[in-house]
């Protein structure tokens, strides 16, 4: 997807949301659980009935939150803990909104980083295929040579992580070199050689708050991956404030806030409810713009 049809998506529908899609089988509720065992009546093994329990799980919450939505970020570690079965859900997951929901913007939560002969083939297992995600998510520690193999795919997006939601986003990405430039300005300011505001995103936290106005600095044209609010308390509002551009210039992340909103049956309703909320404050800060 380009710059422009993501854009295009996020002043059409009123949101720059991304639901993240990190399910946990035994946060998963009971029921659903139970129906995919019924249903299989002891046909499938094991990896199977996790596949499609992982994958019931997310359809329903997919079928909720899109209209409120315009991006799905499932992160992998939620699928590469579960095995074969994990693996399996992951790309499943991918096909299904490729087929039922092709405008949403995809975004595969693997934080890589690697030298560039294996980046290629991580570049590889996201992009290539049925199951291709519009982006990934990648760390900079590795330079130049581990992040260029993804952004040889036409239309396909780095994330790289520049300022993280967690506490320890302090040790290293605060650290100043000698001339008073913190190591997160140096990624923002470097990598700006190795790619563009049409092929590349930066991961911000939504916990950094008035950090977004320095970010902005470097970065005014590029989109920002916010995760952090919801569960990790940052706040929505001064993630609009400080860090909007004319074209939003923000999607921002909720996972556990919104597809664990609920354990009973009504899961997927309360994931739509919390999806609405945000979408809702999203509505009333694109207008402004
Ligand atoms: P919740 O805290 O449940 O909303 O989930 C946040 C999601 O964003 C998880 O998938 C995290 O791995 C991811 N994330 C962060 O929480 N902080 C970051 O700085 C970067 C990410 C990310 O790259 O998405």
């Amino acid at each position: 997807m380009t710059k422009q049809e993501l854009v295009k998506q996020i002043k059409m529908k009123g949101t720059f949301l991304c639901v993240g899609l990190d399910p946990v089988l035994e946060k998963i509720p009971d029921f659903l659980k139970e129906a995919v065992v019924k249903l299989e009546a002891g046909k499938a093994d094991k990896n199977q009935l996790t596949a499609k329990q992982l994958l019931s799980f997310n359809r329903a919450i997919i079928d909720a939150t899109a209209p409120y939505c315009v991006a799905y970020k499932p992160n992998l570690a939620f699928y590469e803990a579960y095995g074969v079965g994990g693996t399996v859900a992951y790309n499943l997951t991918v096909s299904y909104l490729r087929e039922f929901y092709p405008n949403h913007f995809i975004i595969a939560d693997a934080k890589r980083g690697d030298i560039g002969n294996t980046a290629k083939m991580y570049a590889r297992a996201i992009f290539e295929g049925t199951t291709s995600a519009d982006a990934i998510t990648v760390a900079p520690y590795m330079g130049e040579d581990s992040v260029t193999p993804f952004l040889e795919y036409k239309d396909k997006w780095v994330v790289l992580l520049a300022l993280t939601s967690n506490k320890g986003s302090h040790d290293f990405q605060m650290v100043e070199d000698k001339d008073g430039e913190r190591l997160f300005e140096r990624v923002l300011r470097q990598s700006q050689q190795w790619g563009n505001d049409q092929n590349m995103m930066y991961v911000v936290g939504a916990t950094q708050g008035r950090m977004f106005e320095d970010i902005r600095k470097l970065v005014p044209d590029h989109f920002l991956l916010v995760p952090g609010v919801g569960a990790q308390g940052g706040s929505l509002e001064e993630v609009c404030k400080y860090g909007m551009n004319s074209d939003c210039g923000l999607l921002v992340n909720s996972s556990r806030g919104i597809i664990f909103a609920s354990s009973g049956e009504d899961f997927a309703a309360k994931a739509a409810e919390k999806a609405k909320e945000l979408q809702q404050q999203m509505l009333a800060e694109l207008e402004r713009l």
